[in-house]
């Protein structure tokens, strides 16, 4: 190590305290307010990552150069720091203070030792990842707090017909469809998917499509879905742009925490059970929403064979959330399926 000024090492020292305290802040509200096991393990590996940076520094020279009675800037605030209106201001707040510290510790640890820079750096970028994720999550908590039941319709499948079904589950209150469609043309497609928009919108209902980002953009639906195998996150938010929803099915927990960092706003969590809607060679089953429901708190639907005779093992596993398609469907009664499944989807 060259002859190192003690101020870069009080500028790293400084750094350092504000990266973990800032790192604590957002680690305590994704804990104790979001309740998230998978993003509290983010924070403690992020906390982990950084101290075993910073114990590469000679922690002798960090603490000889800390003079915190002699800092010109424990004085010096702005009004904007003392702002803050909800735990989201804070968090959001903690997650640009984090970065700029780390930013810190990249460029002067260049003088010290220029092995720990890159170091600094990628942690640097982990926290933009977490940053938009977490904020994501608490976002897309609120879009989904009246949400327990959605619809997937699939217009031969209807049968008391199309017109029918929907309106009957409009009727009973659901509040999100999804079109899915696997044997129509893409104009047949578009053509029903532009009927069900205008039913969902005078009801003031979400309509997602699925599979199809630019279908979903042609007739304006809220969002579009997507499966393990069809468009990445990435790539369908590039055609339907930052406001529309992207919900991601998922079959595993590592599937699901990687749609949580790709950016998804909700998730499909099965298959729970088998159903002749869509052929799976293997059941995640109830574990899987055990596992979902134990440590992740963006909105998650149970999918998959559920009905009202079985929701309730679901709602026991931990879903608060469920995605059906023939229990409303086939239903001779729509609407009062709709209804049950509605009240029973909320019930523990
Ligand atoms: N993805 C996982 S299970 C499933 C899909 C599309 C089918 C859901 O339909 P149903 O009829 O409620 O089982």
């Amino acid at each position: 190590m060259t002859d190192v000024r003690t101020e870069v090492f009080r500028i790293l020292d400084a750094a350092g305290n504000r990266t973990r305290e800032g790192l604590r802040v957002i680690e305590d509200f994704v804990r104790f307010e979001l309740n998230d096991g998978h993003f509290s393990q983010i924070l403690k590996d992020h906390r982990h990552k950084l101290a075993s940076i910073v114990s590469e520094l000679p922690a002798a020279s960090l603490l000889a150069a800390r003079d915190t009675l002699c800092d010109v800037g424990t004085t010096i605030s702005t009004p904007a720091e003392y702002v803050r209106t909800s735990s989201t201001d804070v968090v959001a707040a903690a997650f640009k203070r984090v970065q700029e510290a780390l930013r810190t510790l990249e460029e002067y640890s260049k003088i010290v030792d220029p092995r720990l820079a890159p170091q600094f750096e990628q942690l640097r970028y982990q926290l933009y990842t977490t940053e938009k994720a977490v904020l994501r999550t608490n976002t897309a908590r609120k879009q989904f707090e009246e949400i327990q039941l959605y619809l997937l319709v699939t217009a031969s499948e209807c049968k008391n017909g199309f017109e029918t079904v929907v309106k009957a589950a409009l009727d009973a209150g659901i509040k999100i469809i999804q079109s899915r469609e696997k044997s129509l043309t893409d104009r047949e497609w578009v053509s029903r998917a532009r009927t069900l928009r205008k039913w969902t919108s005078e009801a003031g209902v979400l309509l997602i499509i699925n599979d199809r980002p630019d279908i979903a953009l042609v007739v304006q639906a809220d969002g579009v879905h997507l499966g393990q195998d069809e468009f990445s996150v990435q790539d369908a938010r590039s055609v339907v742009g930052p406001d529309r929803l992207i919900g991601v099915s998922t079959h595993s927990i590592e599937q699901a925490r990687q749609a949580v960092l790709d950016g998804a706003d909700y998730l499909g969590v099965g298959p729970t059970f088998p159903t002749s809607t869509k052929s799976f060679t293997e059941f995640p089953g109830l574990q899987f929403i055990r596992q979902v429901a134990g440590e992740i708190q963006l909105p998650w639907f149970a999918i998959g064979g559920i009905n009202a005779n079985n929701i309730s093992e679901v709602t026991n596993a931990g879903a608060d959330r469920v995605a059906v398609s023939s229990a409303i469907c086939h239903s001779p009664t729509p609407n009062e399926t709709t209804r049950q499944m509605i009240t029973l989807s909320g019930i523990r």
